[in-house]
């Protein structure tokens, strides 16, 4: 109707020229340009934002604590990833409902939890990204719930016996002064120089990457011991000076291992939020490290940008079965407390690619490309570069309260290929794991591989029933061995070899290095454990005095070069797993059994202990509680 001609109305309609109609419409879209302007002008443009930005963006409390942010801008070499980075550390949608039921449930057990700051309330609904994420929130009085025990045990594992607690309280004394030295001469760097007595900041963490790896090693062992002073200074440290948007390179495992790990069991332990926020930062930045075809990560990453690349000297490009396969614990564990799933997702992942690719012989190779998905190289090892893989297996079924079934039958599948393909032994007697190269037994065992006495140990008992006491004595051999190994300064050398007429002897020069490490008391531990000989205690205590004699100097711990000579020389390093593991375990083997307990707690590959998750106690209280509540 509007459009038919009308007599004495122009053609162009509505009585107006072409020219006329135009600049009306001109003045109409102009008008409505200045209007809708105009609205974000206004000094609080909150409701404007409101209606178009998505709820999860506007809400306030999601801003980071101002500690937390990050002081410089982030500048990625590819933008790409520095997106990717970008989306993943969006902001969860947090219910109000569900914070006011975690922040009830802090209330509820303020034995364990010091008051917390905004800043901190803030940071925790902060955490997880929005993929994944889920209404329900971490409760820390649930969790201590579902333990079976306390985990410090009647009287924080003291032992009845005087002689082994005298054992008990020299290993005490013994991380006092490590930590005392570390505190005074290298105060916030990653590792002691006990000789030089200064700090330094290693290549591990990256070149400009993480600081304070001691203090992060150490937060667990000093709370168990009771060295409350000291715990304090390190929880200060963290809370004040962790700063974790560094902008250096950084190694995926070991960030992992030490940093995850250590904040993870600190916070199960004593239920500070200081922890549990910063370990949630930390591992949202860890993520970016699985953006590749396979979903394998790549070892080095960049906190600050999100970059990953592969070792240098990792064959083709390849991921490491050591590292890429020993996150599992922990990320489980950041899937728990920020009820994220995006965790869980990435080391699942893992293992799909694992269980699909073929094994040589059921073995896994250490090399594998992240991008085909496929070995890279057929060296097979027990020790360095394999280790802490296999290790984690059996520890994801038994932190899983034995419901991973199919980390079990990964892990029993494994040993089964290890027991036919590498486990050898000596003309002497001696049981041991050769390293595999491509069918080639190289007769050589390392220290790092010592860590497999415990690791057998505390997985015989899941075993098919025919072969548990088999498991359990090939557990106690290869324990044996590796204490052979420990001669004549009673501390053992970094490899040790089978052939050329040795039994458990470095024949190499550069092999007879002892860095402090854990794995042969480890083992000791595990064995006390599971049998009770009282050889593993005696076998410990010699470990302590070779470690007073040959390794104690004015400031410190350290490492020797040469495990065959009595007037040693120092490698001038304190590494910062002697506080971390090689003290704990020690300090554990003269303690009762009720301190940290394994049927509540597991430890990660770096002495970290972290709770066994249980479901379906876990779910039960929340059922529970909702019912309460009606
Ligand atoms: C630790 O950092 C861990 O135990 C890791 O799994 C292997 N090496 C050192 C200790 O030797």
């Amino acid at each position: 109707m509007v459009f038919r001609k009308l007599p004495g109305v122009s053609a162009s309609g509505m009585g107006l020229r072409l020219s006329q109609k135009f600049m009306f419409l001109l003045f109409l879209s102009g008008l409505v340009t200045l209007c809708f302007g105009a609205l974000f002008f206004l000094p609080d443009s909150v409701r404007l934002k409101r209606i178009f930005l998505s709820k999860t963006e506007t809400q306030p409390h999601l801003k980071k604590p101002r500690d937390q942010e990050h002081p410089r801008g982030m500048t990625s070499a590819k933008g790409e990833t520095s997106t990717k980075l970008k989306t993943l550390t969006r902001k969860p949608s947090v219910s109000h409902e569900a914070t006011e039921e975690r922040l009830a449930g802090g209330k509820a057990q303020e034995d364990f939890t010091l008051p917390r700051s905004k800043a901190e309330s803030a940071s925790e609904r902060a955490t997880a990204s929005d993929r994944g994420a889920t209404s329900d929130t971490f409760s820390y009085a649930k969790f201590k719930g579902c333990l079976l025990k306390p985990p410090l045990g009647r009287d924080n594992g003291k032992p009845s016996d005087p002689r082994t607690d005298e054992r008990r309280e020299k290993v005490k004394e013994m991380m006092k002064f490590a930590w005392d030295n570390y505190k005074r001469y290298a105060w916030g760097k990653n590792e002691l120089r006990p000789v030089t007595r200064n700090g330094h900041i290693g290549n591990m963490f990256g070149k400009c990457g993480l600081r304070g790896a001691s203090i992060i090693d150490s937060l667990d062992t000093l709370y168990i011991m009771g060295l409350m002073e000291e715990y304090n200074d390190a929880k200060e440290w963290v809370q004040n000076s962790l700063d974790l948007n560094s902008n250096g390179e950084a190694s995926l495992f070991e960030v992992n291992i030490r940093y995850v790990g250590g904040l993870l069991s600190a916070y199960y332990l004593t239920g500070e939020e200081v922890f549990k926020s910063k370990v949630l930062e930390l591992g949202e930045k860890l993520l970016p490290a699985f953006n590749t075809p396979t979903g394998i990560p790549r070892g080095v990453i960049n906190l600050g940008s999100g970059t990953s690349w592969s070792w240098g000297w990792a064959s083709a490009g390849s991921s490491i079965l050591a590292e890429f396969g020993t996150l599992h614990l922990e990320f489980v564990h950041l899937t728990e407390l920020s009820r994220n799933s995006i965790y869980t997702e990435k080391v699942m992942n893992i293992r799909k690619v694992l269980n699909k690719i073929e094994k040589p012989h059921g073995l896994y190779p250490n090399f594998l490309s992240p991008v085909s998905g496929n070995w890279v190289q057929h060296h097979v090892s027990i020790g360095g570069l394999g280790d802490s893989f296999y290790e984690y297996l059996i520890k994801s079924y038994l932190m899983s309260d034995k419901t991973d079934d199919d980390a079990k039958k990964m892990y029993y599948g494994a040993l089964e290929a290890i027991e036919a393909n590498l486990v050898q032994k000596s003309p002497g007697g001696l049981t041991y794991m050769a390293e595999w190269r491509g069918g080639i037994l190289d007769h050589k065992m390392g220290h790092l591989a010592c860590f497999s006495g415990g690791m057998i140990g505390i997985g015989a008992d899941d075993g098919a029933p025919e072969k548990r006491q088999h498991y359990l004595d090939l557990a106690a051999e290869i324990t044996h061995t590796c204490h052979e190994s420990y001669t004549p300064t009673k501390l053992g050398p970094e490899a040790f070899r089978f052939d050329g007429g040795g039994e458990a002897t470095a024949t190499r020069l550069n092999d007879r290095y002892y860095i402090l490490r854990p794995e042969v008391i480890e083992s000791y531990m595990y064995m006390w454990r599971l049998t009770h000989d009282p050889k593993y205690r005696e076998w410990g205590w010699e470990a302590v005095e070779a470690l007073e004699q040959h390794c104690r100097v004015e400031s410190g711990f350290s490492g020797i070069r040469d495990v065959y000579t009595m007037t040693v020389s120092h490698d001038n390093m304190q590494q910062s797993f002697f506080l971390s593991e090689t003290l704990k375990y020690l300090y554990l083997l003269f303690s009762d059994d009720d301190l940290l307990p394994l049927e509540d707690w597991v430890f990660n590959t770096e002495a970290h202990p972290l709770p066994v998750v249980r479901k379906s106690c876990l779910q039960d209280k929340a059922t529970q509680d909702k019912t309460v509540s009606k």
